[in-house]
C-alpha cells in the first residue's frame, strides 16, 4: 500500500518553479567544487522526528495524521518502515539515521526488545539491497525509558550502565549488519542536575570505560564506522557533560580516545550553547575532528531545542563554508535532526519541509564555493594575519622568538599600527554573493 499516494519522486525544477513539491535549488547532480550536490551534502531522513514522533508537546498530545496511526507494537513499526522507504525513495534521499527505539517498540525485557530489534533490522536488510537510501547512523536511545533516569553510562548505578553496554553492544552489532557508515553517541541524560548528590569525576571516568568499551567491541566485531559524539550543553539535564566541541575535545583527550571520534554538529545545540553553528563546525574542523552534522536550526525567541528545518540562508551557506573547507563530511552526512511543527501536521509536509531544508543547503553550498573560489575571506583573513609572515611575527610563528626578544622589539616600537577588520563590509560582500550566486 502507499503511505504518500499523494506526492510522487520530488525532481529538480529549478529556481522559477512553482511546483511546492520540486526542488528549486538542490539538482542533486550538479557538480560543486568536483562532487555532485548529492554526494557533497549526503542528506539523511531521520527517522525519529520523521516517522516515530507525533507532535506531542509537554502541553499537547500528538497532533500528526500519519497512514499508520492504527496500528500499535509491532504492526505500527513494520508500517512505519514501510512508509519510510517509500518517503526515502520519494525524497531520492542517499540516507537516513535512526536510534534503537525508533525501529522497534522497548518492553521492560531486554531479551524481548532485542528480539523485535532483530525482526525489524531483517526487514531493513531487505528494504536495503534493492534500496539506494542507505543508513548514514544507528544511536542506542539511553534517555526515554525511566531506567535512564539519572543517565546512562554515567548513571550512579551500577545495573544501568551494564544495561547501557547491553544496548550499544546490540547497536554496533546492528550498525555493522545494515552497514552503517558512523555511530551516533548522543550523552541523552549524561549529565548531572546538581553537585549536592553527584560524583563527577566518577561519572566522566564511567563514561571514558565506557567509550573504551565501545570502540574494543566495534574493532572486535570488524565494524568499522566513524564514531561520532555529538554535543550538547543542557536538555534534558541541566549540566551535559558533552557541553560543546571545545569541551568534547577535552574529555576525548583526557582520556585517550581522540583519535578515535569525531564530532556529529547540531546547528540548534550549537545555539544553546552560546555559539553559532559554524563556530562549532570550524572549531571541529580545525582540529580534524568534523564528522557529521545534524541540519536543522533553532528560534532566537525560544530558549529550547526546537529542531526546526534548516530554512536560514545565512547559516547554511556559513555551514557549507566549513563543510567545503573540511573538504566534505566524509563518511558523514547531513542528517535533518529536524520536524515539522505540531500545525503542520498533513503527510504531505514532510516532503515539504524536507524540500525546504534540502534547498536551503543547495543554496548555501553554491554561495560558499564561490566564496572560496573568489578567495573573498580567504585574501581578507590573509591580509589581516600578514604581520604573522615576515619579520617578529614570522620569528613568533617559527618558534625563534622568546619574551627577551619580544620585549627589545616591543620597546623599539614607536606606535602600533593596526587594521580595519570591515566586518560590516564583508557581511554585504556575503549578501551580494547570496543574491547573486544562489540560483546557480
Ligand atoms: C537530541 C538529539 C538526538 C541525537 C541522537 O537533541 O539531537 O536526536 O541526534 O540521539
Ligand atoms: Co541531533
Amino acid at each position: 500500500m502507499s503511505h504518500f499516494q499523494n506526492v510522487n519522486t520530488i525532481k529538480y525544477e529549478g529556481p522559477d518553479s512553482k511546483n511546492p513539491y520540486a526542488f528549486k535549488y538542490y539538482n542533486p547532480s550538479e557538480t560543486i567544487n568536483g562532487k555532485s550536490m548529492e554526494e557533497l551534502m549526503r542528506f539523511a531522513v531521520s527517522y525519529w522526528h520523521t516517522f516515530t514522533a507525533g507532535g506531542t508537546d509537554p502541553f499537547g498530545e500528538g497532533t500528526m495524521v500519519r497512514s499508520y496511526d492504527r496500528y500499535t507494537g509491532m504492526d505500527l513499526a513494520k508500517a512505519r518502515l514501510e512508509a519510510s522507504f517509500e518517503f526515502f525513495e520519494k525524497m531520492d534521499v542517499p540516507f537516513f539515521c535512526f536510534h534503537d527505539y525508533d525501529i522497534a517498540p522497548e518492553s521492560d525485557s531486554l531479551t524481548e526488545t532485542f528480539k523485535n530489534l532483530d525482526e525489524i533490522v531483517a526487514m531493513i536488510k531487505d528494504y536495503l539491497k534493492t534500496s539506494k537510501t542507505k543508513l548514514l547512523w544507528n544511536t542506542a536511545n539511553m534517555f526515554s525509558h525511566p531506567r535512564w533516569l539519572s543517565g546512562a553510562a554515567t548513571s550512579p548505578n551500577a545495573d544501568v550502565f551494564a544495561y547501557a553496554a547491553a544496548k550499544v553492544k546490540k547497536g554496533l552489532e546492528v550498525g555493522k549488519e545494515l552497514g552503517a557508515e558512523n555511530y551516533v553517541f548522543w550523552g541523552g541524560r549524561e549529565g548531572y542536575e546538581t553537585l549536592l548528590n553527584t560524583d563527577m569525576k566518577l561519572e566522566l571516568d564511567n563514561l571514558g570505560r565506557f567509550f573504551h568499551m565501545a570502540v574494543d567491541y566495534a574493532k572486535e566485531i570488524g565494524f568499522n564506522a566513524q564514531f561520532l559524539i555529538e554535543p550538547k550543553p543542557k536538555e534534558p539535564t541541566k549540566h551535559q557533560y558533552d557541553f560543546d566541541v571545545a569541551t568534547g575535545i577535552a574529555f576525548l583527550k583526557t582520556y585517550g580516545l581522540d583519535d578515535k571520534f569525531k564530532f556529529n554538529i547540531e546547528a540548534n545545540h550549537a545555539i544553546l550553547a552560546g555559539h553559532t553553528f559554524e563556530h562549532e563546525l570550524h572549531v571541529a574542523r580545525i582540529h580534524g575532528m568534523l564528522g557529521s552534522v545534524d541540519a536543522n536550526q533553532g528560534d532566537p525567541l525560544l530558549g529550547w531545542d526546537t529542531d526546526e528545518f534548516p530554512t536560514d540562508l545565512y547559516s547554511t551557506t556559513l555551514a557549507m563554508y566549513e563543510i567545503l573547507k573540511n573538504g566534505g563530511l566524509g563518511s558523514g552526512g547531513l542528517n535533518f535532526d529536524a520536524k515539522v511543527r505540531r500545525g503542520s501536521f498533513d503527510p504531505e509536509d514532510l516532503f515539504l519541509a524536507h524540500i525546504a531544508g534540502m534547498d536551503s543547503f543547495a543554496v548555501g553550498s553554491r554561495v560558499a564555493q564561490k566564496l572560496i573560489e573568489d578567495k573573498v575571506l580567504d585574501n581578507f583573513i590573509a591580509d589581516r594575519y600578514s604581520s604573522f609572515r615576515e619579520g617578529i611575527g614570522q620569528d613568533i610563528v617559527e618558534g625563534k622568538a622568546d619574551f627577551h626578544k619580544l620585549s627589545e622589539y616591543a620597546l623599539k616600537l614607536d606606535k602600533i599600527e593596526n587594521i580595519s577588520g570591515r566586518q560590516e563590509n564583508l557581511k554585504a560582500t556575503l549578501n551580494q554573493y547570496l543574491l547573486n550566486v544562489s540560483r546557480g
